[in-house]
Order: structure tokens, then C-alpha cells, then sequence
């Protein structure tokens, strides 16, 4: 553990505290509703029957947590008449309105895919879905169009691998002419699932051809659930920023296959790893534009509590990954001392940094335990008496 003697501690944190303050988190609209898996979902009372409702609980945890200013829509899960008075309404609790992410992997036109389908008709229908989003960032003011297709084949000669790369490109490349100067696009990957043969957008690589092609306003999207066990993140993550490639995280928790449980709750070392990466390549600093976003769902936890608890486990790592003595580590690798070297990172990470986080969160105005300060609240009562019939999300709907 990191040996601090008092006042050297005081810089330290003060330093980090500097630099924690301005970390941003966003959520994710369809955290706060109902969610399962293909068997079950296990319905919570008090979930939100509204956008505005899943605002109103965003907005709690940005109360509690002061890093999480921004809520993910997801379209047309969170479809409404009118988005710019949704902004408005997101505005006035105290939020805005965050990356807009599309779906083209929810309608019986998609069974064999929507932009990369063979049938032209629906490869239509799905790249309108796209420019309706980016109609709607219009509307809200949101900078990021987040894109994962459920796109792939699932048995050998179902269809053209290489003509659906084609298609794939020209969908992208006809969505990102529909976007503002200061609009992007972030390309999300993901290993499989629901196509089991063959995805379309599989992995980093294919990611970051694509937005090659496209121009600087497309970007990759990072979700952590979405790798091979073993997968080196943190090596994707510096590979992309070095590249200027990396958009944003979806950040959330797996074991096996993508599940999206609580991020850094089985494995808060990678997540540390992943942001020692994030700071080491630059994409800490503020016009990085990387979007650290949460994409989970809570099955059998509550749900405004797991989004605390997640919002406060990326606080953790974010503030070891900055603790991680630079000039040391430098210098022990120059000289090739591998274990020296070693003991630098793990110096920081086995680093106690709750005190730090509770004394940026007084800084702050907040409760130093935002999780029992949210308990206190008395806003999981209110809720549960006032919201009757809860939404459930659109996830295994
Ligand atoms: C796909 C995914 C993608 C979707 C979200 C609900 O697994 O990660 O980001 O939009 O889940
Ligand atoms: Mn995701
Ligand atoms: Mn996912």
C-alpha cells in the first residue's frame, strides 16, 4: 500500500480531487426500469412508468454521486412526442439528455438483420430508424448516436459475409453524412449474440476499420461486456486512443456472456487497468470527449442503488488509475525492473482511495456514502407508494 506521510497525502488527494471533480458518468435510461434474461424478468415495484420518471431517477443518482449529470436514451424504448421538451424536462431535474442510442434489433423485419439485411426494403426501414435518431440529438441537444446492430448470420452460407460488410459500410457512411459538425457516431462491437455464426460488427478491429473509413466524427464504442473471457481491454483501449479512435465506454460487469451486471463488481482490477489506460493515453483529459457511459441493467438488485454503486466503483478506479506514480513507473520500465515496475501499479491500486472520495464528495456539498445517503432519502419509499404498474425496460421484454 502506498506509503503517504500526511501532508504529502493532502497534495496528493487535493491533486486528484481536482481531477475527480471533473469526471462525468452517464447512465442509462433503461437501467432504471424493469430488466431480466431470456427466463425471467423479476419486476421491482416503484420502477418508472415514464421517460420522466427514468429522469427523475437519473437524477437522483447524480444528486447523490455529483458525477452523473447525463441520462442515455434509448430509441424507441424512450420514444415521446417531443424530445426538445424532454430536454427541457431533463434540464429542469437538474440533467441533460446524453448519447441516443438506436435499435434495430427489435422488430420481426430484423430476423435477418437490419442495415446489412439482404432485403432492401428492410435494410430502408432500419437506416431510417438510424436518421430519425440523429433527428432527435437534434432535438436534444445530444452530441453522441450510439450504434450496435444485432446484425449476423447464424449458420455457414446463410448469407454473404462480405456483401453484408458492404451494406453494413454504406448504411454508416450514409448516417454519418446526416450528421451535425459537432455530432458523432460511435460504433459499438460486440463478440456475439444474438447471431451465433457469423456478427457483423464482432470485435474492435472491424469497429475501428469502419469508422476509419468514415472520418474523425466516428468513433469506437468500448463495452466492457463484450469480449472474449480473457479479452485484454486495456490493451483495445490503448491501441484506440493512441489511434484517436476511442469514443466511449459502456461500461458494465460480466463473467460469461454479455450481462451487464454492476461494473467493477467482480473484477474491479480490469476496471482499473482499463482507466490507468484511459489516463496513461489521454483520454482523462477533458477534450478527450470520451464518453464514460453505463450500460446496465439491475435483475435482481434495485435499481437506483446499483447505478450509485456503479457510478462510485468507476469514482474508485478513475482515482487509483490517477494515483499510479508516473515518473516512477517511467523510470522502472526504462531500466527494464519488471517487478519495480509492477509494484508501482499495484502500489496504486491496492491504495485505500475511499478517504479521498469521501473528502472530494464533502468538497462537494454531498454525503461522503451517497448509497446510504440515497437510503436515507426516504425516495425508495416515496416511489414504490407512488408508482404504481411500473414500465419495465426494453430489455428482455
Ligand atoms: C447490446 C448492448 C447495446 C444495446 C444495449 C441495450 O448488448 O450493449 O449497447 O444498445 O446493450
Ligand atoms: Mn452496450
Ligand atoms: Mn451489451
Amino acid at each position: 500500500m502506498r506509503d503517504l506521510d500526511e501532508e504529502t497525502a493532502m497534495g496528493v488527494s487535493t491533486g486528484i480531487n481536482q481531477r475527480l471533480r471533473t469526471q462525468r458518468i452517464e447512465t442509462p435510461s433503461w437501467a432504471y426500469g424493469n430488466s431480466g434474461t431470456r427466463f425471467k424478468v423479476f419486476a421491482q415495484p416503484g420502477v418508472p412508468r415514464t421517460v420522466e420518471e427514468k429522469i427523475d431517477d437519473a437524477a437522483q443518482v447524480h444528486a447523490f454521486t455529483g458525477v452523473a449529470p447525463s441520462i442515455a436514451l434509448h430509441i424507441p424504448w424512450d420514444k415521446v412526442d417531443d424530445y426538445s421538451g424532454l430536454a427541457k424536462y431533463a434540464e429542469s431535474a437538474g440533467l441533460r439528455i446524453g448519447t441516443i442510442n438506436s435499435n434495430v434489433f427489435q422488430d420481426d423485419d430484423y430476423k435477418l438483420g437490419s442495415v446489412t439485411n439482404p432485403d432492401p426494403r428492410i435494410r430502408a426501414k432500419a437506416l431510417d430508424h438510424l436518421l430519425e435518431c440523429v433527428d432527435i440529438m437534434d432535438a436534444t441537444g445530444s452530441r453522441d448516436l450510439k450504434l450496435w446492430f444485432s446484425d449476423g448470420t447464424n449458420y455457414p452460407g446463410q448469407d454473404d459475409i462480405r456483401a453484408r460488410q458492404d451494406r453494413l459500410a454504406e448504411a454508416l457512411a450514409a448516417v454519418y453524412r446526416r450528421l451535425g459538425p459537432h455530432q458523432r457516431m460511435l460504433l459499438e462491437y460486440k463478440l456475439f449474440e444474438p447471431a451465433f455464426y457469423t456478427t457483423d460488427v464482432p470485435d474492435w478491429g472491424t469497429a475501428y476499420a469502419h469508422c476509419v473509413e468514415l472520418g474523425e466524427q466516428a468513433q469506437v464504442c468500448v463495452d466492457t461486456g463484450h469480449h472474449a473471457p480473457g479479452t485484454n481491454i486495456e490493451f483495445i483501449v490503448a491501441f484506440l486512443l493512441r489511434a484517436g479512435k476511442l469514443g466511449a465506454f459502456d461500461f458494465n460487469s460480466r463473467f460469461y456472456a454479455d450481462d451487464d451486471l454492476m461494473v467493477g463488481a467482480a473484477d474491479p482490477f480490469q476496471l482499473f487497468r482499463i482507466m490507468y489506460e484511459v489516463v496513461r493515453g489521454g483520454g482523462y483529459e477533458a477534450d478527450a470527449g470520451i464518453a464514460f457511459m453505463l450500460d446496465q441493467c439491475h435483475n435482481i438488485e434495485p435499481k437506483i442503488p446499483g447505478q450509485i454503486r456503479s457510478v462510485c466503483n468507476v469514482q474508485e478506479a478513475t482515482a487509483k488509475a490517477l494515483l499510479v506514480d508516473s515518473e516512477a513507473l517511467a523510470a522502472a520500465q526504462r531500466t527494464g525492473d519488471v517487478i519495480a515496475a509492477n509494484d508501482v501499479f499495484m502500489d496504486a491500486y491496492k491504495t485505500d482511495v475511499r478517504p479521498i472520495l469521501a473528502e472530494l464528495r464533502t468538497e462537494m456539498g454531498l454525503e461522503e456514502d451517497p448509497l446510504a445517503a440515497y437510503q436515507r432519502s426516504g425516495y425508495a419509499e416515496r416511489i414504490v407508494a407512488e408508482r404504481v404498474g411500473g414500465h419495465q425496460a426494453g430489455w428482455g421484454a
